[in-house]
């Protein structure tokens, strides 16, 4: 069997139980964890004399390089968190370009190819994850890497009329061309990917489903990400009966919605805030009654935009609590920090409502971690955003449009009063999808596919003139 390279822009060695928050990190730790490989990345150190670090921990070898300051203020804070993350989640309002940090960003791609070609064996399958690492295959190909490589974008793909404000968008896409399998969450992401190479760049669609553009032939596939149910059940159940002693501050029993995100403007937290003080001003019988918990790591904080929503969040956190709060009341708990994997599937079990309202989001793992943290018997609502990935596989939460918030307030009142057969019809729908696309399925068929696919040989990162485009 061929060893499994996986090429991410962080990797963390990561110990048992202390995975970092966020969704590549959780996804990518799970699957490599049960194939065993190579996990092949930036450490997240920034020196001037830029370090190689080898660790094995259990069936995993952590290969990490440190970055300079200057490939770190371009490759990662610049073109991939001030320009792609933006402009993929549909906000040109807060994207910006700079021609240094894009090239920059092509550098430190060229430079992560050439330190991985000595560790690689001929039948390696190498897979490659996310928006940093776009023209990894370009620069591997450049280097004579003939084994098989594979892209999966865990965030959203723009429509080709947002995705052209990138600048060099041609030579940034035309790079992806050299992978030979590109997932993408949803078919959504599929189609806006595949519009951009037919109509934008006259590429062609094939009779067998692969694609032809810049004088490469690849596929481009849906492989939804999923979770592994029976281990946060696990968690979530044990995290509760350990907490339960504890629960209880004042002797009143409140329902409790939970939200937990990276603190990222994707994530709508600012109208979801407006949305649970708008909860109040219509149905003003749920005052006294409810308490949400917002938990939002802090993330990318040297990102201005970042800066900027935290304060945003602080001041609205401090307004309805102001506004709301009595002395044995406190509406809103808004936790600025990250918590224990298990904490989290425990407050998951506890809450009545699961909160998830991204304004765009590639999949968002939390509303899965939510809905199989429930307790079969009583399990909670989710109230889940019509822009999250998420949204095309649980459709019995209930979709909300995030830029509504007196629509979402609706929502929330709703789930609170929802009884409890049809909360068991929708948390079993939810499960039977969340278990049939898990982790491994996610794993397993982007692998067997990107296995399955022989494409033509991709040494020649010059266009071939077999080909059109
Ligand atoms: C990207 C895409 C896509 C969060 N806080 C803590 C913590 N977390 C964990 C959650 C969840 C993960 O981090 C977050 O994943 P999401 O999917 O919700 O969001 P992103 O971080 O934006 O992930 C996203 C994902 O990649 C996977 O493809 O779904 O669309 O943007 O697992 O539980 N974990 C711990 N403490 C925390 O405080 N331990």
């Amino acid at each position: 069997m061929s060893r499994l390279i996986v090429v991410s822009n962080r990797v963390a060695p990561i110990k048992p139980g202390k995975v970092a928050a966020g969704g590549l990190a959780v996804g990518v730790y799970d699957a490599l964890r049960q194939s065993g490989g190579i996990w092949f990345g930036w450490s997240g150190e920034v020196s001037s004399t830029p370090q190689t670090n080898t660790e094995t921990v259990g069936e995993i070898t952590y290969v990490t390089m440190g970055l300079t300051r200057q490939d770190y203020d371009q490759y990662y804070r610049g073109f991939s968190n001030a320009t792609l993350w933006p402009i993929f989640h549909y906000r040109i309002d807060l994207a910006r370009y700079n021609r240094q940090e894009y090239d920059g960003y092509r550098r430190v791609n060229g430079m992560l190819a050439a330190q991985l070609k000595p560790l690689l064996k001929p039948d390696d399958i190498i897979w490659v994850h996310d928006y940093h690492l776009i023209p990894f295959a370009e620069e591997c190909r450049r280097l004579g890497i003939r084994n098989r490589i594979g892209f999966f974008l865990h965030i959203p793909f723009p429509p080709p009329e947002i995705l052209t404000v990138i600048p060099p968008h041609n030579d940034l896409l035309k790079t992806l061309c050299f992978y030979d399998l590109i997932g993408f969450q949803t078919e959504t992401d599929r189609l806006a990917f595949q519009d951009y190479m037919t109509r934008e760049v006259r590429g062609i669609l094939e009779k067998d489903g692969s694609l032809t553009a810049y004088g490469q032939n690849f596929r481009a596939g849906v492989y939804p990400i999923g979770v592994v149910p029976d281990e946060i059940q696990e968690l979530a159940e044990s995290s509760q009966r350990r907490r339960r002693p504890m629960r209880r501050i004042t002797d009143v029993e409140r329902k409790k919605i939970i939200s937990v995100d990276r603190l990222d403007y994707s994530k709508g937290l600012v109208e979801r805030f407006k949305a649970y003080e708008a909860l109040f001003d219509r149905f003003p019988e749920h005052r006294r009654g409810v308490e949400f918990i917002q938990i939002a790591p802090t993330s990318r904080s040297d990102v201005k935009t970042y800066q900027h929503i935290r304060q945003q969040l602080e001041s609205e956190a401090g307004h309805i609590n102001g506004r709301l709060s009595d002395l044995d009341w406190t509406p809103l708990h808004y936790l600025n920090k990250s918590h224990d994997r298990r904490v989290l599937t425990g407050l998951f079990r506890d809450a009545d409502i699961g909160f998830v309202t991204p304004l765009r989001d590639g999949m968002n793992l939390v509303a899965k971690e939510y809905v199989a943290s429930q307790d079969p018997d009583d399990p909670g609502v989710l109230v889940l955003s019509r822009f999250a990935g998420a949204a095309h596989e649980l459709t019995s939460a209930l979709i909300v449009n995030p830029y509504d918030c007196i629509g979402m307030a609706e929502a929330l009142d709703r789930a609170l009063r929802m009884p409890l057969a049809e909360r068991r019809d929708r948390y079993e729908h939810m499960m039977s999808i969340i278990r049939s696309a898990d982790l491994d399925a996610w794993r397993d068929t982007f692998l067997r596919d990107l296995r399955a696919f022989s494409s033509r040989p991709k040494a020649q990162v010059q266009a071939s003139p077999l080909f059109s485009v």
